[in-house]
């Protein structure tokens, strides 16, 4: 069981390249990211979904993990098992960093879920031009993410991992969104530390027994050391 759980968000790959949440307003193209991360959007109009996730996962390819990640990976190379990195995130730059015990709970960018058979394969491409499912072959690929609404992944996994931890981090979220921001509070009730590491206060910054501000790719590894 993990010693230390990591939390990270949007905030951890905004060094990277990657825009965070905040950053567009929550707008893309005119929408509430809740109306176009929804079941709801996805039905409304598939193809300004497809399209919104397509692009993200295209962008993939324009951007490297940063120190933070690189933080991270080399933190597990010292703890193996005993740390666990939670991710908010849909990119792959944990991965890419070097990291192998990662949670993500709202799913990946790079892969695509079949809502006929319910497997998630690998995807690199674009889903907008509504390929076949690799496994049944029906024409019905959507993001394998979790939008709104949805139950996030390994939920069971993370409340245990919490329950057990000695360290609770939360790097670069908002602290805007359930459950991932009750995270802190389940770690608190079972005796974890808890710390913050976000450019500025987040909305639940007052749960942390410690909240530093800056940025992460300059805070992570100097506690991660
Ligand atoms: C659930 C994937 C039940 C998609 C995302 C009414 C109806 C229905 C549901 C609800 C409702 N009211 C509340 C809910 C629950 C809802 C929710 O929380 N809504 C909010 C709007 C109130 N949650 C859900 O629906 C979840 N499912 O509850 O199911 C359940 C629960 C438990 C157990 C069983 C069942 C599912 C939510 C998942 C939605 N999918 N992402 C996609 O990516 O497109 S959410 C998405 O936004 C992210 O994944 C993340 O979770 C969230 C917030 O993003 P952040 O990562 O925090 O990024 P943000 O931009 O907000 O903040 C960045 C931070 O970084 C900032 O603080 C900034 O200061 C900082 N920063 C910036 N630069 C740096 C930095 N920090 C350090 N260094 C820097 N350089």
């Amino acid at each position: 069981m993990p010693q230390i759980v990591v939390l990270t968000g949007a905030g951890i790959s905004a060094e990277s390249g990657v825009p965070t949440f905040r950053d567009a307003d929550g707008l893309w193209e005119g929408h509430r990211v809740e109306d176009v991360a929804t079941p709801e959007g996805f039905d409304r109009d598939r193809a300004l979904v497809q399209r919104f996730y397509d692009e993200r996962r295209a962008s993939l390819a324009d951007v490297e993990p940063n120190a933070a990640h690189r933080a991270l990976a080399e933190l597990e190379g010292t703890l193996g098992t005993g740390l666990l990195v939670v991710t908010q995130n849909i990119d792959d730059l944990h991965e890419r960093a070097g990291s192998r015990n990662v949670i993500h709970m709202h799913g990946e960018l790079l892969k695509a879920l079949c809502r006929s058979c319910g497997v998630a394969s690998p995807w690199s491409g674009t889903l907008v031009d509504e390929p076949a499912c690799p496994d049944c072959g029906v024409r019905e690929l959507r993001p394998d993410v979790v939008w709104f609404g949805e139950v996030p992944y390994e939920m069971d996994r993370i409340a245990d991992a919490l329950a057990e931890a000695s360290i609770f981090v939360s790097i670069g979220t908002s602290g805007a969104v359930y459950p991932a921001a009750g995270f802190v509070q389940h770690a608190r009730r079972h005796g974890a530390r808890t710390l913050e590491l976000n450019l500025e206060p987040s909305e639940g910054s007052h749960f942390f027994h410690e909240s530093r501000q800056g940025r992460a790719g300059d805070l992570v590894p100097r506690w991660a050391r």
